[in-house]
Order: C-alpha cells, then structure tokens, then sequence
C-alpha cells in the first residue's frame, strides 16, 4: 500500500516537471519569436517610410537620396554624427528659394502645420522633400554594423552629435541660407521667451539668413487666452538684434483662433490671415 503510493506520488511529480518544461520552452519559443520579429521590423522599418515619402516628389532618384542618408550615420558611434555628415545628402536633394514664401517656426508646430496644410499659402522645411521623410522619425547607426536603428537610439539631450539632431541642424541651416524675400516666422506667445536661443531657429536658422537674399523678417507671435509674451518681450529685442545688417524686422501678435480660422477659410488670400 505504502510503496503504491510512492510510486504514484513519483509519477505525479514527473508530470508536473515535464509540463512544467514544455510551459518555459513553449513561453521562450514564443518571448524569442516575437522579440525576433520584432527587432528585425525596427531595423528595416524607416527604409521603406523614407522611400514612399519621398517617392511622393516627383522627379528625384530616391534611391541614390536614401543612400547618401545612410552614408552620414550608418557604422558609426551615434554620438559621433557631425552635422558635417549630412552634406551629400543636402547635396543630393537641394531645397530650392522660394521668395517670399519661406515660413519658420520655434515651438509652434501644430498651428504651423495645420494652416500649410489647409492653405497653399507657405513652404515650411517639412513641406520639402528632406524635411518630409523624415518628419518625427528616429535613427542611428552602430559601430560593427550597416543597418538602421529606430529604437536604443540617443535622445534629442542625451548627446550632442547624435543622428536625429545633426540631421536637423544641417537641413535647418540649409534651408534658411535658401531663404530670400520676405520671411515669416511664428513664434509661441504662450510661453516666456519666444525666440529660446537653444532653439534651432535661434541657434542656427537666424544666423544664416543673408541680407543680400532675405529682406524682411516678419514675426507672427502666435497668442491664445493666456498672453505670457508680446511683441515687446526681451528676447524679441535679441532676434532684431541678431539680424544680418539690411533685413527689416517687423511683429505682430495673432491669436491662434485668427490664425485657425483663416486656414479654414477657402475663400481667405494668403495675405489677409495677419
Ligand atoms: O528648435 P526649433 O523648434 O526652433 O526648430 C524649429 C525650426 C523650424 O523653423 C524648422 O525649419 O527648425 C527647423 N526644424 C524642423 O523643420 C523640424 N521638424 C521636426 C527643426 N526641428 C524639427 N523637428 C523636430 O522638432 C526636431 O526633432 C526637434 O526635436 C523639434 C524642434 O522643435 P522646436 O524646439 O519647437
């Protein structure tokens, strides 16, 4: 009686660890199969994004422009990226001048973006083909390897020289030296210094429009209920200031329901907005 028992005890026991191993290898095969796949859709993701926006533009070899992207990145330190890297991209997909109607923008992305959608009215660097494709990605590269990563990737502080923010800096500076005729920009009236100098339109874009190409440089200080700077703010006092010799500075405040509801307006001309 006592040993029928143990023998049942014993076989029990074993049922228990052999279903207990196939539960972990079943868990492992199934953990290492997602993570396998997904890895390797984050590796390949940004390629084809990059293609079809671009693809979008007409007239451009989208291949040979991807390839001089990946050349500035890929095999490389990710906090090694110069800005310098991405010159034969600029080089591949130049941004052309397009007078009087080059628009700016520093903490106002939204409201920038939903009136150029809507009205035909300005060009922002994200309605040109380089600033397009890569609108909110990110990427970086690894030393030993020649792929494209979009996760592990540094943040936009985590290190100067990194991919994503080298990216924005080279194109920020190309296009504003493009910039000619009168140009806008809209600056956030919601917060308390406008015109931030470690924003990239302070940092790099003011710094590069030339007096011999842009002649005016119009401010819409973009306002809603809660007006913390206006036109006489002291940060404004430094972008005129900073101006290359030649250019005219002018400020408006506009508020953003004036800025919205103009864009909605079909019947609106570009130059009645503000
Ligand atoms: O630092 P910012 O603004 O002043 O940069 C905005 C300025 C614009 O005039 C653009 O021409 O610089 C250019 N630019 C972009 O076009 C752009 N698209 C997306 C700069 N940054 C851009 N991004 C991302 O927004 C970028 O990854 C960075 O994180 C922000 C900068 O926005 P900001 O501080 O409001």
């Amino acid at each position: 009686m006592e040993v029928e028992h143990r023998q049942k005890e014993k076989r029990r026991r074993r049922r228990c660890v052999i279903v207990g191993v196939a539960v972990v290898l079943l868990v492992i095969t199934v953990l290492s199969l997602g993570l396998g796949l997904g890895l390797r859709r984050e590796k390949h993701q940004i390629k084809p994004v990059f293609l079809s926006r671009c693809e979008k533009f007409s007239g451009n070899n989208c291949q040979k422009i991807w390839d001089a992207f990946q050349q500035a990145y890929v095999n490389q330190d990710p906090c090694k990226v110069p800005v310098e890297a991405y010159d034969p991209l600029i080089a591949a997909a130049p941004f052309k001048s397009e007078c009087n109607r080059m628009l700016f923008w520093s903490k106002t992305k939204d409201v920038v973006h939903d009136f150029t959608e809507k009205k035909d009215c300005f060009i922002t660097l994200e309605d040109t083909l380089l600033g397009s494709v890569l609108d909110g990605l990110t990427w970086c590269g690894k030393e030993g390897s020649s792929d494209t990563f979009t996760t592990g990737c540094p943040g936009w502080t985590d290190c100067e020289n990194n991919p994503v923010r080298s990216f924005w800096n080279r194109a920020s500076a190309a296009f504003a030296e493009a910039a000619c005729g009168a140009v806008t920009v809209m600056l956030n009236g919601s917060i308390a210094t406008p015109f931030h100098p470690a924003s990239i339109f302070a940092s790099i874009e003011v710094k590069k429009l030339n007096a011999t190409r842009a002649k005016n440089l119009n401010v819409v200080l973009v306002t809603d209920e809660h007006i913390v700077a206006n036109c006489t703010n002291p940060s404004l006092k430094d972008l005129k200031k900073e101006l290359d010799k030649g250019i005219k500075y002018n400020c408006e405040e506009v508020p953003q329901s004036q800025i919205e509801a103009c864009a909605s307006n079909p019947m609106a001309p570009c130059g009645t907005c503000w």
